[in-house]
């Protein structure tokens, strides 16, 4: 009886090391007005392996990772429009000597909303944040959050309607994206209520729709100079660039 407890946990320990749960990375916190609203807290639960990876980007699971789907069960944080919060990955737990995520996984950071009064299956999420490679410091945006213990700062648009929103964080390891289908996408969907909003309804796209396997930043070799690097996904919707277009386009007029 002995022997065969321990036998089934020496292959737990040897899947969980092949299997890599001592790398990935999970979005652990938000910091919203300078304030850490607590580990997992309005951040959708995923199922299984919260700091496992998904592959496929056609999946479902790209848009969440596996887990619970209903808003329901997770709390919703309010943001004011126009601020600017933290969010928080991390690798094992919150503590200050997380390592956050593997020196491996480099690659871009990513960040989508969608309201959630919409079905999130349609054309809902638009960008508001994306960072790859700055070829100044030499760093992906992975190397900036491992240097600031897991930390991204990020703007939730001014002029968005207020209500409830899913804010889609990503990160994407690259380390074995010299395969296809090896990208490693870390989607987590955390849940805000916007106040304060104004009226704008940018442009949504379909998540999974977003990528394809293909794509130049996601079917990549990161060891090759990543200066030109293309960050996937829509464009990055930028508050007040519809007046921006068209201030250029009539000044080019003149
Ligand atoms: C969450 O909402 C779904 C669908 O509206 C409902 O079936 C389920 O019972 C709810 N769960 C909880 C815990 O309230
Ligand atoms: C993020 O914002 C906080 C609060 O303003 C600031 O203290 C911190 O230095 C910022 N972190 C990074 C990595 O920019
Ligand atoms: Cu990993």
């Amino acid at each position: 009886m002995k022997a065969s407890s321990i036998i089934p946990s020496v292959v737990v320990l040897a899947t969980m090391i092949f299997s890599g749960v001592f790398s990935h990375t999970f979005l652990n916190n938000l910091i919203i007005d300078g304030k850490d609203t607590g580990t997992g807290r309005c951040i959708r639960p995923v199922t299984g392996m919260k700091t496992m990876f998904v592959l496929n980007p056609s999946s479902v699971d790209i848009r969440c990772r596996p887990g619970n789907q209903s808003p329901n069960e997770t709390d919703i944080c309010p943001v004011k429009a126009g601020s600017e919060i933290g969010v928080e990955w991390h690798h094992d737990t919150g503590g200050p000597t997380d390592r956050v995520i593997s020196e491996s996984h480099r690659g871009p950071c990513l960040v989508y909303m969608a309201r959630m009064d919409q079905p999130i299956a349609g054309a809902v999420w638009f960008k508001i944040y994306e960072e790859g490679y700055n070829s100044k410091t030499k760093q992906w945006c992975t190397d900036k959050i491992r240097a600031s213990h897991g930390v991204l700062n990020i703007t939730i648009p001014a002029n968005i309607q207020s209500g409830n929103y899913l804010l889609r964080t990503e990160i994407i390891a690259l380390h074995e994206a010299q395969k296809k289908g090896y990208a490693q996408f870390y989607p987590n969907c955390a849940q805000v209520n916007v106040v304060g909003g104004g009226s704008a309804k940018p442009q949504g796209y379909k998540i999974p729709g977003i990528y394809t396997a293909d794509d130049p930043g996601i079917f990549v070799n990161y060891r090759k100079d990543p200066t030109g690097y293309v960050i996937p996904g829509p464009p990055v919707y930028v508050p007040g660039n519809v007046k921006v277009e068209m201030f250029y386009t009539s000044s080019a007029g003149n």
